[in-house]
C-alpha cells in the first residue's frame, strides 16, 4: 500500500521533485522507511532520481505487468476493479478459476508474465513466454451455458478494437476464438465455465496476446504485435486498453445487445464468404462460411444449398 500510494504522488508531481520531508509526512512514515520503499521500488524498476536537496522524482516506469499501473486511471465500471499480478504462474485461468470457486468478485483479473502450463482449447498448450500479456477475467452472467459461446465473441470483438486503437493495426477475428494479423494469429481466447444444470455460475475467460514476444518461440503460425509494428509496443497501455472495451462490450452484453456486437463481429471476420473446412467432433464439414448466428454459432452453406451450424470448431481455409 505504502508503494502504491508514494507512486500516486509521484506521478501526480510528475513535472517537480517533491522533498523527502513532505513524502514522509503526507504518508507518516520516517525519512529512513521511506528510503527503503524507494529502493524497493527502482529494484523493481521505476526510475526515481533521488536529490538530496530537491528529494524524489518520477522518471520512468517499467513495462512490467504491475497491478498498480494497470489500474493507474483505468476507469473501468466492472472489469478490473481488482487486478492480481504475477512474475509466472501455470495457467491464469487455473488460478482464476479457484477464485471463481471462492467468490472472488465479477470482473477479477489475474494477470501474468509469462505461464509455465498455458492453455488452449482441446487441452492444447498457449506457449507463454515474457514479452506477451496473459491474463483471465471472472464473468459472472446470468446466462445459460447454451449461451456461453457468446463471451468468446463479444472478447474477440473488444480485444480487436484494443489492439486497432493501440498500434493502429487491422486485426482480423477467425471464429470462435483467434485474432490474426495478415492470417497469423496474434491472440487466443480460452472461456471456460462453471456451471449448474441450466445456469452459468462463473465463465473465465482468458486471453492471450503476442505482444513483444520474441518471435523463434512460437509456432510458425504465429505472429506477435513487435514484428507487425517493427517495434516494441507498451504492454500496460494495450492492457488497459483492452481492459476498457471488455468492460464496454461486456456491459453490451449484459443488456442483451449481442446484435451489435455480431455486427461488429462479422466487419472484421476472417473468413465469413469464403471456402472452409472445420473439424470438430470427429467429423469435417465442408463450405462456404455464411454467418454467426445469434448464439454465436457458425452458419456454414454446404454444397447443394443445405445450411450446418456449428457451435465449436476449428476453420481452415480451403485455397
Ligand atoms: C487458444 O486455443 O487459442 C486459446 C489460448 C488462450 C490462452 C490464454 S493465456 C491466458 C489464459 N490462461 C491460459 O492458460 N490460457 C489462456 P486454441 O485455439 O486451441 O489454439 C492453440 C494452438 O495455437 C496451439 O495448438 C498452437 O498450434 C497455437 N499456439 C500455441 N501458442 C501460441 C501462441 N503463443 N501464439 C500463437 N499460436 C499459438
Amino acid at each position: 500500500m505504502i508503494d502504491e500510494k508514494i507512486l500516486d504522488i509521484l506521478r501526480k508531481n510528475s513535472i517537480d521533485f517533491i522533498s523527502g520531508e513532505e513524502l514522509s509526512d503526507t504518508l507518516k512514515i520516517s525519512r529512513q522507511a521511506l528510503w527503503k520503499h524507494i529502493e524497493k521500488l527502482r529494484e523493481e524498476g521505476y526510475g526515481i532520481t533521488a536529490s538530496p536537496h530537491l528529494g524524489y522524482k518520477l522518471e520512468s516506469i517499467p513495462d512490467k505487468l504491475y497491478s498498480q499501473e494497470i489500474l493507474w486511471r483505468l476507469d473501468t465500471k466492472k472489469i478490473g476493479k481488482k487486478i492480481i499480478s504475477y512474475h509466472s504462474t501455470d495457467s491464469t485461468n487455473d488460478l482464476a478459476y479457484k477464485l471463481g470457486e471462492s467468490n472472488a468478485s465479477e470482473g477479477t483479473v489475474i494477470i501474468a508474465e509469462r505461464q509455465l502450463k498455458g492453455k488452449g482449447r482441446l487441452e492444447r498448450t498457449w506457449l507463454s513466454p515474457t514479452g506477451g500479456i496473459y491474463f483471465s477475467i471472472i464473468l459472472r452472467p446470468d446466462i445459460a451455458p447454451s449461451e456461453s459461446s457468446k463471451i468468446t465473441i463479444m472478447a474477440a470483438v473488444a480485444v480487436r478494437k484494443a489492439i486497432e486503437k493501440e498500434t493502429g493495426l487491422k486485426p482480423q477475428i477467425k471464429w470462435p476464438n483467434d485474432i490474426l494479423i495478415n492470417g497469423l494469429k496474434v491472440c487466443g481466447i480460452l472461456t471456460e465455465m462453471k456451471a449448474e444444470q441450466d445456469k452459468v455460475s462463473f465463465i473465465i475467460l482468458g486471453i492471450g496476446i503476442n505482444a513483444n514476444t520474441d518471435f523463434s518461440k512460437l509456432p510458425k503460425t504465429a505472429t506477435t504485435l513487435k514484428k507487425e509494428l517493427g517495434s516494441d509496443i507498451s504492454r500496460i497501455d494495450l492492457t488497459k486498453k483492452i481492459l476498457k472495451e471488455l468492460d464496454f462490450y461486456y456491459a453490451l452484453f449484459i443488456k442483451n445487445h449481442f446484435e451489435e456486437i455480431r455486427e461488429e463481429w462479422k466487419h472484421s471476420a476472417y473468413m465469413l464468404g469464403k471456402r472452409v473446412k472445420i473439424s470438430c467432433h470427429n467429423k469435417e464439414v465442408e463450405g462456404y462460411a455464411q454467418d454467426i448466428d445469434s448464439d454465436g454459432a457458425l452458419i456454414i452453406r454446404k454444397d447443394h444449398g443445405f445450411m450446418e451450424r456449428i457451435l465449436s470448431g476449428d476453420v481452415m481455409l480451403v485455397r
